[in-house]
C-alpha cells in the first residue's frame, strides 16, 4: 500500500477505535448480559429501523458511481440485504431476531415502537449519504470494518446471557460477519483511491467519525428509552 494509503488507513482506523458504539454503555450492558428482555426488544425494534433504511441509502449511493465496478459491488449490498425474493436477505433476517425474541413482525414493519432519536440519527445518515459526494457517503460506511468484531462479540452474548431468543433468531448476526468484512474492505478500498488530496482524506475522516455518532446517538436514544413520553398514538 502506497504511504498515503497506509496513513489515512490508520487515521480511521484511530476514529473507529475512540468513537465506534461496541463502547457505547447500552452495548457493554448487552454483552454483560445486563439487559431485560423489555430493552432487548426494544433495541432489536428501533434497529430494524436502521436496518430498513440501510438498502435505502446504498441507492443513493449507487447513482452517484460513474463506473460499473463499484457499481456492481454497490448493488450486491442492496440484494444481500433485500434478498433475491420474499423470504429472503437480512431484513428478513432481522425480522425472525425479532420473531425469536418475541416480537410481532408488524410491531417492526408499523414502526409504532421508533423513538424519535433513532428516526433522527437515521434519516441523518440517510440525508448525509443522499447530499454528499461519493467519497464521503462511502466513507461513512466505514464502520463496517469494525462490525465484524463486534457481532462475534454479540452472537457470543447473546448465546451466553440470552438463551431465551432462539439460535435461529441470530442468523441476520452470522451472516453480517464475511458481509460486512468484504463490504468494509470493498469501501476501505475505494476511499483509499478517491481521497488523493488533504482535503479528500480530511472529509473521509470525517464522514466515518459522523457515522460513528449515528450508531451512537441511536443506542443513546434506546437506553433513554420511552422515558420522554408515549409515542404517536400510544402505540409504544
Ligand atoms: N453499516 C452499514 C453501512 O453503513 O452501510 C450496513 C450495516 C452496518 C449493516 O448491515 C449492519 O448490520 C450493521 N450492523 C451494525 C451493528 O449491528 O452494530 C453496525 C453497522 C455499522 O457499523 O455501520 C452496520
Amino acid at each position: 500500500m502506497t504511504r498515503h494509503g497506509d496513513e489515512l488507513t490508520e487515521r480511521l482506523r484511530a476514529v473507529s477505535a475512540g468513537r465506534y458504539h461496541d463502547r457505547h454503555p447500552f452495548n457493554v450492558r448487552m454483552h454483560a448480559g445486563e439487559l431485560t428482555r423489555e430493552e432487548l426488544r426494544r433495541w432489536i425494534a428501533n434497529r430494524f429501523h436502521y436496518q430498513r433504511h440501510i438498502p435505502v441509502k446504498d441507492a443513493l449511493i449507487l447513482a452517484k458511481f460513474d463506473d460499473p465496478a463499484p457499481r456492481r459491488g454497490w448493488l450486491r449490498r442492496i440484494r444481500d440485504h433485500d434478498g433475491e425474493r420474499e423470504g429472503e436477505g437480512g431484513i428478513e433476517r432481522w425480522l425472525r431476531l425479532g420473531e425469536a425474541a418475541g416480537l410481532k413482525r408488524e410491531q417492526l414493519l408499523d414502526s409504532s415502537r421508533v423513538l424519535p432519536g433513532v428516526r433522527l440519527a437515521v434519516d441523518g445518515y440517510v440525508n448525509f449519504c443522499r447530499l454528499r459526494p461519493v467519497l464521503d457517503a462511502v466513507a461513512a460506511s466505514l464502520t463496517e470494518l469494525s462490525a465484524p468484531d463486534l457481532m462475534r462479540t454479540r452472537i457470543a452474548a447473546f448465546e451466553r446471557h440470552y438463551p431465551w431468543i432462539d439460535a435461529e433468531g441470530l442468523a441476520y448476526f452470522r451472516t453480517r460477519v464475511d458481509q460486512g468484512a468484504r463490504d468494509g474492505q470493498e469501501a476501505l478500498a475505494l476511499v483509499l483511491e478517491w481521497a488523493r488530496t488533504p482535503e479528500e482524506q480530511d472529509r473521509a475522516v470525517a464522514a466515518l467519525a459522523f457515522k460513528c455518532d449515528v450508531l451512537w446517538s441511536l443506542l443513546d436514544a434506546v437506553e433513554r428509552g420511552n422515558a420522554v413520553g408515549p409515542l404517536s398514538g400510544g402505540a409504544a
